[in-house]
């Protein structure tokens, strides 16, 4: 049987990563797993609290010195993990553990295999509109811009799973960033990539880790993935511009 690792990144998640790690442990009592949480530091104690659960549950805790962002703990986890199958998930039971066992299964038959809110079935729950029009913005910018995201449905999918001989080939682009599906999927290139739906959740508790920093960290990554195409995309932007505000004063 396939071992698996979930990696759980966590800052300040102490209302919440007991809870995961118990429902991560229900649904998987059948297999054979091991929970990698990598925390930054959290200044509420997150990682003293994982830690505590590691008598009882398979539960390994990696400690990084500050806060160094989502998508290089991701990669911290994987280096870490010793599972043949790897999920990546949050730690705020906003993406439901009981997921996990149909996400493992189907990649019997796939690639990578992505948990996703924008399929039948999928949903949000309790989004603001800005937050809604920021999400579908980051994945419309992502499906324009690379073919690889043109052939799913949610992209910026922060839960996951996929072999991990095959994530280990990928390396950070914007270790700091949020978006380390947008990574994999633009760099490893996963040939049958799958879609499973779930209803994300509003947090259990804690807050938003989200930030201006993080958004400008997106665009960053666009910019190092497809600097020409967008050099190319501004240029006619100016041009444009430039046309039509002379033909408006001839
Ligand atoms: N280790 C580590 N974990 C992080 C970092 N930033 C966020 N996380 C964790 O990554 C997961 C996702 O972060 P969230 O703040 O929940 O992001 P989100 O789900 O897009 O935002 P909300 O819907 O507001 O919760 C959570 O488990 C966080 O604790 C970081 O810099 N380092
Ligand atoms: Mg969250």
């Amino acid at each position: 049987m396939k071992t698996i690792t979930v990696i759980l990144p966590t800052y300040n998640e102490k209302e919440n990563i007991v809870h995961v790690i118990e429902q991560l442990a229900e649904n998987l009592k059948n297999y054979d797993y091991e929970i990698i949480v990598v925390d930054d530091n959290s200044p509420d104690g997150t990682a003293d609290v994982a830690e505590s659960l590691k008598t009882k549950y398979p539960v390994k805790v990696i400690r990084r010195p500050r806060k160094l962002g989502l998508t290089s703990a991701i990669y911290d986890g994987l280096v870490n993990a010793s599972g043949d199958v790897i999920v990546v998930m949050d730690a705020d039971l906003q993406h439901p553990p009981s997921l996990v066992p149909r996400l493992v299964s189907k990649l019997e038959n796939c690639d990578i295999v992505i948990a996703s809110r924008y399929i039948k079935g999928g949903g949000i729950q309790e989004w603001s509109l800005i937050r809604r029009i920021v999400s579908i913005g980051a994945i419309l910018i992502a499906r324009i811009l690379l073919s690889e995201c043109r052939r799913v449905k949610d992209p910026v999918s922060g839960f996951f799973a996929a072999r991990r001989e095959l994530l280990i080939k990928w390396k950070p682009i914007t270790p700091e960033g949020y978006k380390a599906l947008v990574e994999i999927l633009a760099t490893v290139k996963p040939r049958k990539i799958c879609e499973e739906p779930y209803v994300f959740k509003s947090r259990g508790g804690g807050s938003s880790k989200l930030s201006s920093k993080i958004i400008l960290s997106y665009i960053k990554l666009f910019f190092k993935l497809r600097a020409r195409a967008l050099i190319l995309i501004s240029m006619a932007v100016i041009a444009v511009t430039a046309a039509l505000l002379i033909i408006l004063h001839l």
